[in-house]
């Protein structure tokens, strides 16, 4: 029997808040009164996305049955000529998330039921422990593990290089790293530096916490292929779970070169908008991690289909769960993680701060290096628009990275 509630959208509003960090928040409301909610944000460039959704994508969605997630998916991608990019495919995932949130609440049923029910108890977690020494890192990584975490992400700073990525210096958390700053910061890069420094961290990490520990490493696309296929070479010793982002890879190609050199696993994804940016990479068999996030890949529907399509490769998903994300897509990616069948490891830093947990709620919890996720209906989240519009949007950007002679790299 079809429900009887009228699902029926019959309003679409955007929030830009600021809880500690900026947030795009799109709520889908049904004539009935069940409501969903939806993540769109893009670091450092919110308004864009918050401007794209009311005033392009709310209209056409209007007096449309919500029900209807992947007709609306089609319609908002195919409809708009243009295609792909991050603008777009955020506003897309926001959307997506908001439907799979009140379709669920109208079953009476969580997400992960709707997606073919859970496939694991829980979902594997890894932490990110960074610091400015080798020392300090270890410390950090040492408490996650007395936590229960059973793999972290170890970054630490560049000797010679103030301020290289990773490392909090005066913010106290992950959360505070990247708000507030009116303008891009300029930080420095140069690669003989990280080279002959990253070894010792991964040679102090596994003599102080041994072979059982999983270890990660994320390289923020600052190598070149060869350069990323030595770095995979001198890892090997240390049996990482994976090297992120080891290469810029607008050219897919590119790993290939990566690949041949080095049993050192990949991951990839955090920046990608659609299943077509992995494509290559997924069934040439590159990546052994795809790293697309709920928000900027276009939802729950969209990550569903690079999950079955990675599975066909022995791809299994990691998906991007830095502090830029709110508790909704965090939520959304647990759902999936759940349902999953080739589910790897869930980035995990935290969902919120105070200030954010004024204005989301969430039916998750973390236990022993584990997300558990509740039985509520729908995504199991809520937004507090009140408790949003204590905390105004505050433009802040992402650093740049320049070489020692100023040439710009990736960030
Ligand atoms: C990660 C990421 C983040 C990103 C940030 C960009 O792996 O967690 O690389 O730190 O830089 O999310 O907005
Ligand atoms: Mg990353």
């Amino acid at each position: 029997m079809k429900t009887d509630k009228n699902l029926t959208i019959s309003d679409v509003r955007v929030s830009v808040s600021c809880p500690g960090r900026n947030f795009v928040t799109v709520k889908i409301v049904t004539e009935c009164g069940i409501y969903g909610v939806g993540d769109a944000t893009v670091n450092g460039r919110e308004m864009a996305v918050a401007t794209y959704l009311q005033d392009h994508v709310a209209p056409c969605l209007i007096g449309r049955d919500a029900h209807q997630i992947e007709d609306i998916w089609q319609y908002l991608y195919k409809g708009v000529y243009w295609r792909k990019g991050p603008i777009n495919m955020a506003s897309i995932g926001g959307v997506d998330m908001a439907l799979w949130d009140i379709k669920g609440k109208a079953a009476g049923l969580p997400v992960y039921e709707l997606l073919g029910g859970r496939s694991r108890k829980a979902v594997g977690v890894y932490a990110h422990a960074t610091g400015n020494t080798v020392d300090d890192t270890l410390d950090r990584a040492a408490a996650l593990l007395e936590q229960g975490f059973k793999a972290v992400r170890l970054q630490t700073a560049v000797p010679g290089l103030d301020g290289s990525y990773g490392v909090l210096g005066d913010k106290k958390d992950y959360f505070q790293l990247q708000n507030d700053r009116p303008l891009p910061p300029e930080l420095p890069w140069s690669t003989r530096k990280y080279m002959n420094s990253i070894e010792e961290l991964f040679v102090e990490a596994r003599a102080r916490f041994g072979k059982e520990v999983e270890l990660l490493h994320d390289v923020h696309s600052r190598l070149t292929p060869i350069e990323a296929a030595r770095l995979g070479k001198m890892l090997e010793p240390f049996d990482l779970l994976f090297l992120e982002d080891a290469v810029a890879a607008e050219n897919q190609d590119s790993y290939r070169i990566v690949r041949d050199h080095t049993t050192t696993p990949l991951a990839i994804g955090e920046i990608y908008n659609t299943i077509w940016d992995c494509k290559d990479m997924i069934q040439n068999q590159w990546i052994d991690y795809i790293r697309t996030a709920a928000t900027h890949a276009g939802g729950i529907t969209a990550l569903r289909r690079i999950a079955d399509f990675a599975a066909l490769f022995h791809v299994r998903t990691a998906p991007h769960g830095a502090p830029d994300l709110s508790p909704i897509c965090h939520a959304a990616q647990a759902h999936v993680d759940l349902w999953a069948p080739n589910f790897g490891i869930q980035e995990y830093v935290g969902f919120g701060t105070d200030a954010s947990n004024e204005v989301f709620s969430y039916d998750m919890s973390v236990k022993e290096g584990m997300i558990h996720v509740g039985d509520s209906p729908g995504l199991g989240v809520d937004f507090d628009e009140d408790a949003a519009a204590k905390y105004p949007y505050n433009r802040s950007y992402l650093p740049v990275t320049r070489l020692e002679d100023g040439t710009l790299w990736s960030w």
